[in-house]
């Protein structure tokens, strides 16, 4: 595994890996994905405020991020099919193992798909009990623009996210603002149609 790169991000603590995932690696991790998918499906979350998130989510591990109208949550089970999460895929367990080396494995990850004009707009992620766990963060498919500054406020920066990237956001970094400005449309051949995948590993709880 390369080593990480430390952005001229000005944010001690985030981590990037461009290419940690080959070809090869990215097509397994899909593959689980997928079977995460089947048994898990793709919704529409809400915001609290009730307007829809143009990003659709699901969710696997023991625990999973979920956003309505009663706000942010953790929470066990599919908030529309009220089964529980499927299980995180072992190679992600891996990941999470060999690039943070944190002492506790990842009790949630979720999966976030962009197709369209989806975006994601500027936020911090502070619903995990443990700020100082770090975050790990896997792309799939087409490049996102990405978009991180302090947690502060203040100026922000971009860095191009494509497939088979990985970072870690870890310290300082833990309470970045970020956020995604677009996705570069046929950047990626790996998702039929098109689209981004993006995992977020945590440890929620
Ligand atoms: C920086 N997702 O789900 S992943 C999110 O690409 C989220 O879907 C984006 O932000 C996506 O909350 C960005 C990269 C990432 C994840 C967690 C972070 C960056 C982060 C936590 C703190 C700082
Ligand atoms: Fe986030």
């Amino acid at each position: 595994m390369a080593t990480a790169r430390q952005l001229e991000t000005g944010l001690e603590g985030f981590r990037y890996w461009p290419g940690a995932l080959g070809p090869p690696d990215q097509s397994r991790l899909l593959a689980e994905v997928r079977t995460v998918v089947a048994r898990a499906p793709f919704y529409r979350p809400e915001t609290p405020g009730g307007r829809p998130f143009s990003v659709l989510m699901t969710n696997c591990g023991p625990l999973g991020w979920v956003s309505d109208r009663a706000g942010y949550r953790y929470q066990p089970l599919h908030p529309v099919s009220g089964r529980p999460w499927p299980a995180i895929p072992p190679l992600l367990l891996d990941l999470w193992e060999r690039l943070t080396g944190h002492d506790a494995p990842p009790d949630a990850c979720l999966v976030n798909l962009y197709r369209g004009p989806a975006r994601m707009g500027l936020h911090q992620d502070r619903d995990e009990v443990d700020l100082t766990a770090p975050v790990l963060s896997v792309s799939l498919g087409d490049t996102a623009v990405f978009r991180i500054g302090p947690a502060a406020g203040g100026p922000t920066r971009v860095v191009r996210l494509a497939s088979g990237d990985v970072c870690a956001l870890t310290g300082p970094a833990r309470l970045a603002r970020h956020g995604i400005d677009r996705i570069l449309p046929d950047t990626s051949r790996l998702l039929s149609g098109g689209g981004r995948l993006n995992l977020t590993l945590r440890r929620a709880r």
